[in-house]
């Protein structure tokens, strides 16, 4: 089965060791400075661990408009070599994000689809997902619902989780997909559909399981509505035709 044909049937791609040690090494201490200050990030793209103390954050968002590494990491063949093979070119960036799970501290992520959040369309969108850290199931690995992309998009409610303001309604997906939890080495990447339904549980481990993800968009993706959209409407062209 080829990489395409496996995302389309689970709606999820694992590429373990995407990225060398030494790269990982980078992005950690890229990620590092950045919680240190450095870049500064403007306080609405960062999200706070909640009821944590010391404090911690829990997320950032479009790190990629504030700090070159991230912009130019987001170009990186490795990964557009992949997502491009499964979205076309022109690939563009939509957005960074990072979900942080901070040692003892680091709070769920609900079920949740991505395309929701969006105001975009087609569901032409993917993120991938890069392993800072190993991920398992003490320290809050990420947990796909086999398949939901094809469900079309969910209902959707408030979650009042920060970091992660929506959730699914009640019953909104059916109970018989698998549930699988994405257990991989640092380096990995782990791209998804956005429409696949997907959620994270608590670390409870001593160590950081942190995420750094990067939503890329078709060609045939157009925004919907504007103002729904932080951090503006030019996305850059990340691999050309
Ligand atoms: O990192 C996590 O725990 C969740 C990530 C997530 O929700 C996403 O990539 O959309």
């Amino acid at each position: 089965m080829t990489p395409h044909e496996s995302f389309e049937r689970d709606g999820f791609l694992v590429c373990e060791g995407m990225f060398s040690p030494a790269e990982t090494d980078r992005m950690r201490d890229a990620v590092e400075c950045l919680l240190a200050g450095d870049p500064p990030l403007p306080p609405h793209e960062v999200v706070p661990e909640p009821g944590a103390d010391p404090p911690r954050l829990r997320n950032a968002f479009r790190m990629h408009l504030y700090a070159p590494y991230f912009r130019d990491l987001a170009a990186h063949p490795a990964l557009t070599t992949v997502v491009a093979g499964l979205l076309g070119r022109p690939l563009r960036l939509y957005s960074s994000q990072l979900f942080l799970k901070p040692a003892r501290v680091g709070s769920e992520v609900p079920w949740h689809q991505d395309l929701p959040y969006w105001a975009f369309a087609p569901a032409e969108l993917v993120s991938a997902w890069i392993a800072i850290d190993d991920t398992h199931l003490g320290n809050g690995c990420v947990r796909f619902l086999r398949g939901s992309h094809r469900l079309g998009v969910l209902p959707h409610e408030a979650s009042g989780v920060a970091g992660n303001s929506l959730r699914l309604a009640g019953e909104a997906c059916p109970a018989d997909l698998a549930e699988v939890a994405i257990e991989v080495p640092r380096g990995s990447c782990v791209i998804h559909h956005c429409l696949t339904v997907h959620r994270s549980e608590p670390n409870a481990s001593p160590h950081p399981r942190r995420g750094l993800i990067y939503v890329y968009m078709s060609p045939a993706v157009r925004v919907t509505d504007a103002s729904r959209l932080r951090g503006g409407t030019d996305f850059p062209v990340v691999a050309g035709a």
